[in-house]
């Protein structure tokens, strides 16, 4: 160890090694705020405030889901009852009402559609005209059926009894060749000729917005269908022939006697033959006639124009038929049966042109 000259050492100052290193004091100070946001916020123990608070945000939570689920399965079963009907029949369901909306519509469409096209011959009600009758309960009942109907919409009038020159053309525009009718055109054509007739329908503009009024009473014109859904056939009654003009032709009934039926009348006491004729497709070659009242008699019906049908249809008060005659196309004849007919006047015509008429008087 080297003394520096001239300086004494003093006697209790420590050596310097003795003096390093200086001893810290020891830190008691608080620790340092590190944070700038209150303390409540970064505190982490649970106070009883905050403890009683996550109790009731706890429950809040539970019941907010529990009414989440709770709306779902009310919606899902309420939504459910509106589309598919309530419990018991309490509701209708909306998608068979929508359903019968629809069907409604299309007929309300068939219906101007027959009125703009057909019923200038099948007649305004199908009571037939120059075409056979179509609103008829035993035909509609199984020969009109739904593919019949299809069918001679397609194919023509020929398809009723092969007659290759019928009046009736195509309609449907898949037919050869094709007709005016659109596929929905003709769907909506046939639910009008199979529209059942308790209910009823509304008579629209062609756009079907508004209901057409009637020019008379002011009122809203409505129609029903034809068929009746409860319609059932005699039990014995034979099922409608194939083709219409088959229709009176009642297999059982005795065959008139001869082509002219005057000789020898085989079994009635000497029946009356009343003769009629139709030349042209104007008027019948007379209208005016006269038979005993309450007694059957027979029309001998000559059709004199070639190539045209004729026939003889006898009218009761009501419109309805009481004898049909079948028709024939001429030059041809037929012998129709007539049931007894009251005293008074009865209005024959032929079916094909219901121009032609004529009166028959009972007495
Ligand atoms: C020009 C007259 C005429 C018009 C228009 C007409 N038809 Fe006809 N229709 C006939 C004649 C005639 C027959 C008979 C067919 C035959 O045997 O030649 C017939 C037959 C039918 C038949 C078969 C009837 C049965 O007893 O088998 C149906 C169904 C029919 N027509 C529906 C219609 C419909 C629907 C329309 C309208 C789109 C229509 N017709 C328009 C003349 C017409
Ligand atoms: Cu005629």
């Amino acid at each position: 160890m080297t003394h520096e000259p001239g300086r004494e050492p003093k006697a209790h100052e420590p050596e310097p090694d003795e003096r390093l290193p200086v001893p810290r004091p020891p830190v008691e100070a608080a620790p340092v705020e590190r944070f700038t946001s209150a303390p409540s916020t970064r505190t982490f123990e649970l106070t009883p405030e905050r403890a009683a608070q996550v109790v009731r945000q706890s429950s809040n939570a539970r019941w907010v889901g529990f009414l989440a689920v709770v709306v779902v399965i009310l919606f899902t079963a309420i939504y459910w009852f509106y589309e598919l009907g309530g419990p018991l029949g309490l509701t209708e369901p909306r998608l068979d009402a929508e359903a019968a909306a629809q069907q409604v519509t299309k007929v309300e469409r068939g219906y101007l559609i027959y009125e703009a096209n057909c019923a200038r011959c099948h007649g305004e009600q199908g009571e037939g005209g120059i075409g056979p009758a179509l609103s008829r309960q035993d035909k509609l009942f199984a020969h009109l059926s739904e593919g019949y109907l299809r069918t001679i919409l397609t194919v023509g009038g020929r398809y009723a009894c092969g007659n290759a020159k019928s009046l009736m053309p195509v309609w449907a525009d898949t037919g050869t060749p094709p007709g005016p009718l659109n596929y929905r055109a003709v769907d909506e054509l046939i639910a009008f000729l199979r529209a059942t007739d308790d209910q009823t329908y509304i008579v629209r503009d062609e756009h079907l917005l508004d209901p057409k009024l009637d020019p008379i009473t002011g009122e809203v014109m409505t129609f029903t269908g034809w068929r009746d859904p409860n319609y059932k056939p005699e039990p014995n009654a034979t099922a409608y022939p194939a083709c219409w003009q088959d229709e009176f032709t009642a297999p059982a009934s005795p065959a008139p006697g001869g082509p002219a039926g005057e000789s020898a009348a085989p079994v009635e006491p000497a029946a009356t033959v009343l003769e009629i004729s139709a030349s042209s497709s104007a008027a019948f070659d007379a209208s005016e006639f006269t038979v005993p009242a309450d007694v059957p008699f027979q029309i001998h019906f000559t059709n004199n124009e070639v190539g045209v049908p004729h026939n003889v249809e006898i009218k009761d008060a009501s419109g309805g038929s009481v004898m049909r005659g079948e028709i024939i196309t001429g030059v041809a004849e037929a012998t129709y049966d007539v049931p007894a007919l009251p005293a008074g006047a009865h209005p024959f015509l032929c079916s094909v042109h219901p121009n032609m008429t004529g009166t028959i008087t009972a007495e």
